[in-house]
């Protein structure tokens, strides 16, 4: 009876343990990797990316997988006004997930360049959030040659704004950290709640509007639950 009594207890106790390890796992991981080109070829066009509509065409001419110190991350260089942009797409569920973070490298700014006017629209670094897929609401996150870090742009009313995070050439060759709430600036420049979800997120560096060479780095891109402690 006793032994009976103890095999019953010991198999409550692991039955216990293997319930417990779910919770364990979330609590401890309040983040997700979307992308970091590991699985990507050297020189390679990034896996996993797309083209609007379905292939990549130009894009293989502007983004490229590189490899430094071990580590692959993706190159955009435009030097041919190409402006195409790339995305991946993912289940992301924003309202679970609302904070986005990455690292971004400009490496030559468009010169003259200005998110002010569609004239000079062009970012060495652009990476777009779109609530509702291909005619969704946007957001766009850029590195700026001009345009003040913290500067929000509209670019059509209740449809399109740029948030500016990087300027200019001081830090042009550095690896910076990013790290946004999209949920957040989706209502501090749209004055409302998105209603839709994203699908995914885009790549663009262009120069087309000025007509200059435009190159970025970007990596590490990650989803998390709340703000990543630095
Ligand atoms: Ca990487």
């Amino acid at each position: 009876m006793k032994k009976i009594f103890l095999i019953t207890l010991s198999s409550l106790c692991f039955s216990a343990l293997l319930n417990a390890e779910p919770y364990i796992a979330n609590k401890i991981k309040p983040e997700r990797m979307i992308e970091d080109f590991s699985d990507s070829k050297n020189e390679d066009f990034p896996k996993d990316f797309r083209t609007y509509p379905f292939q990549h065409g130009k894009a293989e001419r502007v983004y490229h997988v590189k490899e430094e110190a071990g580590n692959k991350y993706l190159n955009g260089t435009d030097t041919e006004d190409i402006s195409v942009q790339t995305f991946k797409r993912f289940y992301w569920e924003t309202d679970k997930w609302p904070n986005f973070s990455w690292r971004w490298r400009a490496q030559i700014l468009p010169k003259g360049a200005s998110e002010k006017s569609w004239q000079t629209n062009d970012s060495a670094c652009g990476i777009y959030v779109v609530f509702g897929g291909y005619t969704g609401n946007v957001l766009k996150y850029v590195w700026s040659s001009t345009v003040p870090a913290g500067t929000i742009v509209e670019k059509e009313a209740g449809k399109f704004y740029i948030v500016v995070l990087q300027s200019g050439k001081k830090s042009v060759g550095e690896w910076k950290s990013e790290s946004v709430n999209v949920v957040e600036d989706y209502k501090k420049a749209f004055k409302a709640a998105p209603d839709r979800l994203p699908s995914g997120f885009g790549i663009l560096t262009d120069g087309n509007a000025v007509h200059a060479p435009a190159s970025c780095d970007y990596d590490d891109f990650m989803i998390s639950e709340s703000k990543p402690k630095n």
